[in-house]
């Protein structure tokens, strides 16, 4: 039998069919991505697309609130058990958002923010020059020390004394090792500014608490949903009880109409799954995975930013190999093997064309690899590098990856799973 979208609209089916072999058969390193479980695409795909909720529970705009409240409130609920926050947002559609939804909230226009540099492993929205948030806030950046690729936190914090920020944010994109929260926490007090962390790559290690929590620690934690969390794309904001109300009205109505209530309802059972043994195991494993291929890529010669990862993250810098960041990308692509191309601190290279690489395990574990798989991809990484040129050799390892793919089918939308097992990966 022909599907909907099959029968009316082949173009659109053809192109979703391949984007599902694409992700079935590479390895997908990218560490923001994953495999959401078929329940969370379930909901993802489900009838709430069609419904309107501007507002908050018992307080909407429209009618027909009667399922889409309860929702919501579960969702909620479920997001302040796991992070143990005194208040909850569901409603923001990106990370992003719920960035700029916390500046709003604590923040006037002009007001000095400090967050971390783009180029040295912050977000757009932690005030880098490209972004609204550096033209509408006055952004004083810090970066990483240059030697050890790590936190220098006495130069945060003498550079919070120089600035007087209102606001501090912790938190990155492409940072390898834990995070201090307290020791962030305690520089913002001391300068009377506001701390807003934002854990979008970290929040699945946060919950199984594998790294610590922020939430002891800041005025705001912000979040996106599909990265370690393995959720729906989308954000969310959690707060102390204090800032509830104002975070609340930043997101709506300061910046966003109505909520995506499908997205929401994803989140609801993402965070649900986030809720077991399993997710911890998972979790878990996202670590290990990460060290191992870690390991191994030391092993080969690589350089990596701080000597190695405490987290799903690894960052590559290329340098010494001679290879530009953006050309092995581009390589390892050939070879299905996904991954982006990243600036390293004080990167020499434009950063459309860098010296390093981002990779990491969120999605290879999700898929169920181990320690053993990860020395592989580590030698398929290897080898691309050193054959940089050579097609043969790169068509040959594409084979082997399509192969290794095979004993790791994804969980998901793929594969009709057991009952009461609708997710995979971890121990
Ligand atoms: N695009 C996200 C990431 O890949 O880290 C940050 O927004």
């Amino acid at each position: 039998m022909l599907s909907a979208l099959e029968q009316y609209d082949p173009q659109i089916y053809e192109l979703l069919k391949q984007e599902k072999a694409r992700q079935s058969g590479s390895l997908r390193l990218i560490p923001s991505e994953n495999y959401v479980s078929r329940a969370v695409m379930q909901a993802c795909g489900s009838c709430l697309t069609n419904k309107y909720a501007e507002g908050y529970p018992g307080k909407r705009y429209y009618e027909g609130q009667q399922v889409t409240d309860l929702i919501e409130m579960l969702a909620t609920e479920r997001a302040k058990k796991i992070f143990k926050a005194d208040h909850a947002n569901v409603q923001s559609y990106s990370g992003s958002v719920a960035n700029v939804a916390a500046y709003a909230a604590l923040l006037e226009p002009g007001d000095t923010i400090m967050g971390l540099s783009l180029p040295f492993g912050g977000h757009l929205t932690h005030g880098w020059k490209a972004s609204m948030t550096s033209k509408v806030y006055n952004s004083v950046q810090y970066e990483v020390d240059p030697e050890t690729g790590r936190f220098d936190y006495n130069k945060i914090e003498e550079l919070a004394k120089k600035h007087r920020p209102k606001m501090i944010i912790s938190g990155a994109t492409a940072y390898p090792r834990e995070i201090d929260f307290e020791i962030f926490g305690n520089i913002a007090k001391s300068v009377g500014a506001y701390h807003l962390s934002d854990i979008a790559h970290i929040s699945g290690l946060v919950v199984a608490n594998i790294h610590k929590s922020p939430v002891p620690y800041a005025d705001i934690v912000s979040t996106t949903t599909h990265k370690t969390l393995r959720g729906p794309r989308g954000g969310m904001l959690l707060c102390k009880a204090e800032y509830a109300k104002n975070i609340d009205r930043a997101v709506f109505p300061g910046l966003q109409g109505g909520p995506h209530m499908h997205t929401l309802t994803a989140i609801a059972v993402a965070l649900n799954e986030a809720d077991t043994p399993e997710f911890i195991g998972y979790a878990k494993q996202v670590v290990k995975n990460a060290k191992a291929l870690a390991d191994k890529l030391l092993e080969f010669g690589f350089d990596l930013v701080s000597g190695g990862t405490d987290n799903h993250l690894i960052l590559i810098d290329l340098r010494s190999k001679d290879v530009p960041g953006k050309k092995l990308a581009k390589a390892l692509d050939r070879a299905k093997i996904v991954t982006n191309y990243n600036t390293v601190p004080c990167d020499p290279r434009p950063p459309f064309d860098p010296s390093g690489l981002r990779i990491g395990t969120p999605a290879v574990t999700t898929r169920g690899m181990k320690e053993p798989q990860m020395e592989q991809i580590a030698g398929f990484i290897n080898r691309i590098a050193d054959n940089i040129d050579n097609d043969t050799v790169i068509e040959q390892i594409g084979k082997e990856v399509l192969m290794l793919c095979s004993h790791f089918p994804v969980p998901g939308h793929f594969i009709i799973p057991p009952k009461n097992s609708h997710i995979n990966g971890g121990d």
